[in-house]
């Protein structure tokens, strides 16, 4: 898979050399590309934002910038039939270009459609993904009208608070993408029963997890987990997830199957 992320911060984007992400970009599963969007400015200042029309608070980032920026990142994954680097299909994932040639265009605010497991799962099947992290009130409309007569563009909010910028959201992004990739995770099975993963425990949150020593601090393990006993530790584990849902994300009960819940979990 192909990532370019366009920001006036690249720093901000460090972390994605460290751990899995860092580990996936070596291993040649993850091809990152970080862009300065302040290389496609043209005067002294490398001026990137400008007042509103209209009024009110704060900058608003000018289109002519990304407008550049992302023609120019757009048109380096077509024509050739590779990702224009000479490093043919650096995904390893078996895909060379021309379904390449359109990247989905992620545009990252707090006015978007939630990132959810689900989203992750639908980005993590796209070849080439680009990010736009903005900063001050947002990117001029102009350019999200432009790319989505060209580009499948999706503005996406990581939750509902307001952060200063969009790489912190990026980051999560990545990262939520990226270990759902072939060969990412050691482990394929690790991702199965994930919280969010669709169809696990039906929709519950995990459950509390536990490891040696057998004692700490006075406090011992749970003996259904100690039994060996495969189907009572599996309704163990399912009656904790359904507990634990219940406390935390009751939303996420009414969201869920009927059919998934029992006469036991109605007594609770
Ligand atoms: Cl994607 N951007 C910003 N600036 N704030 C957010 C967000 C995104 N998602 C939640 N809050």
């Amino acid at each position: 898979m192909r990532l370019d992320i366009v920001t006036i911060f690249p720093e901000y984007l460090e972390p994605l050399n460290v751990s899995l992400v860092g580990k996936a970009r070596a291993r040649g599963q993850l091809d990152v590309r970080i862009h300065d969007l302040r290389e496609w400015t043209h005067d002294r200042h490398n001026t990137v934002d400008d007042t509103p029309y209209g009024g009110g608070p704060g900058m608003v980032m000018k289109p002519e910038p990304w407008g550049e920026a992302l023609d120019s990142i757009i048109e380096s994954g077509s024509g050739s039939g590779d990702s224009g680097d000479g490093s043919a299909d650096a995904s390893g994932d078996g895909f060379d270009g021309a379904e390449a040639a359109r990247p989905v265009l992620v545009v990252p605010t707090p006015s978007g459609k939630p990132f959810t497991q689900q989203l992750a799962v639908e980005l993590s099947e796209k070849p080439w993904l680009v990010f736009t992290p903005a900063r001050y009130e947002g990117i001029d409309r102009r350019v999200i009208e432009e790319y989505g007569d060209r580009l499948d563009v999706r503005e996406v909010s990581i939750g509902d608070y307001v952060l200063a910028g969009g790489e912190a959201p990026v980051l999560v992004m990545v990262e939520a993408i990226a270990r759902l990739l072939p060969g990412v995770l050691g482990n394929a099975e690790s991702h199965r029963d994930d919280s969010f993963a669709p169809g696990a425990m039906a929709d519950l949150l995990e459950g509390p997890v536990y490891t040696k020593p057998p004692q700490w601090r006075g406090r011992g393990i749970p003996d259904v987990l100690l039994s060996g006993h495969h189907g009572k530790i599996a309704r163990w584990r399912r009656d904790e997830a359904f507990r634990r849902t219940v406390e935390n994300r009751p939303d996420l009960i009414h969201r869920a199957d009927p059919a998934a819940f029992d006469k036991k979990d109605r007594e609770t």
